[in-house]
């Protein structure tokens, strides 16, 4: 029995050695970056069973990412590899700490050709939580149907759905984004969409009227980063403001850091108003350090940072 199943594309991350345009970037690290992944990660650090998949190209990339997210102690027993097409890559442009890029490769990559019939229905149905974000069904339309496969499963064995809508334009426009990920959220039990992304879906500005344009049978949690977050679950309903950062490394992976931490909050029966101040927390720490993952608190590193003893910093 899992807590949290999630899949999606994770690439590997090419991250520039200095503040540089890319173009003039000649050195970079290699790391690995994808929603799903992060999430995954995060969880696990904080000390939770957490199952991830995705397809893999059968190529150095694909076995890199496989072998980081093993290494991390997640699930990864349902990945797959495919010879026809590679592993997706990605790239960071840094301009300044707060003004990140990035460009993908990952057009027709390997994650693209994931199909319903990659799903193991007994290995969704196991877990507690199903996580999905938005940017799975931009993928490709076989990567659509394959969540809305997941979602079916969910439903079917009472499996709680997690949604993240991550809006990525690049991948999708915007009319194409607003009614695939407002079918998926009308089917997710817990949304975490930040403020641009909340009222993009819905139309409407403040917080609160987001959360009612969802709906009062679902928890509501948007984000509005370093201000922290509103939520609205049943009738309880509030701010719960962001845990101060002294220095902003690298904001990529902060609402997927968030996310883990609200899930980790809600996985130990905490109340709602303090699984959100966990997930600020996680996410003030994953803003402090490069790369998606490599910020993401082990639970004693949180507790000590939620307590002010330790201060994150690049
Ligand atoms: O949330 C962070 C992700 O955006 C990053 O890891 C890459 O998954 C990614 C994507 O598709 O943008």
């Amino acid at each position: 029995e899992l807590d949290v199943v999630t899949f999606g594309e994770t690439m590997v991350l090419f991250t520039p050695e200095l503040t540089l345009p890319l173009e003039y970037s000649d050195r970079f690290y290699k790391q690995i970056g994808g929603a799903e992944s992060n999430v995954a990660i995060g969880l696990r650090r904080l000390g939770h069973s957490v199952g991830w998949f995705s397809k893999l190209g059968n190529d150095p990339f694909g076995r890199y990412i496989h072998k980081f997210i093993r290494g991390e102690g997640v699930d990864t027993s349902r990945c797959i590899y495919t010879d026809e097409a590679p592993t997706g890559i990605f790239f960071k442009e840094k301009y300044s700490p707060t003004n990140v890029k990035v460009y993908y490769y990952r057009k027709n990559s390997a994650a693209s050709l994931l199909s319903p019939n990659d799903l193991d229905e007994d290995y969704i149905a196991r877990a507690k939580f199903l996580h999905l974000t938005g940017i799975t069904p931009a993928l490709s339309p076989s990567c659509r149907e394959t969540v809305f496969k997941a979602i079916e499963i969910a439903k079917k064995h009472e499996v709680k759905i997690v949604f993240d809508p991550n809006i990525r334009l690049k991948l999708w426009n915007m009319e194409k984004a607003r009614s695939v990920l407002l079918e998926i959220a009308k089917e997710a039990d817990i949304i975490l969409p930040g403020l641009d992304e909340g009222e993009i879906l819905s139309g409407r500005k403040t917080p609160e009227e987001i959360a009612d344009f969802f709906g009062k049978e679902k928890i509501v949690i948007i984000k509005m980063g370093e201000k922290g977050a509103y939520y609205r679950s049943g009738n309880e309903s509030g701010y719960v403001k962001g845990f101060p950062v002294s220095q902003i490394v690298d904001p990529v992976g902060a609402g997927d850091g968030f996310a883990a931490g609200v899930i980790s909050g809600i996985l130990r029966n905490e109340p709602i108003f303090s699984a959100v101040k966990r997930g600020n927390a996680v996410g003030a720490m994953v803003v402090g350090v490069s790369g998606d993952v490599e910020g993401l608190p082990s639970s004693e590193e949180l507790e000590e940072f939620m307590k002010g003893v330790i201060h994150f910093q690049g």
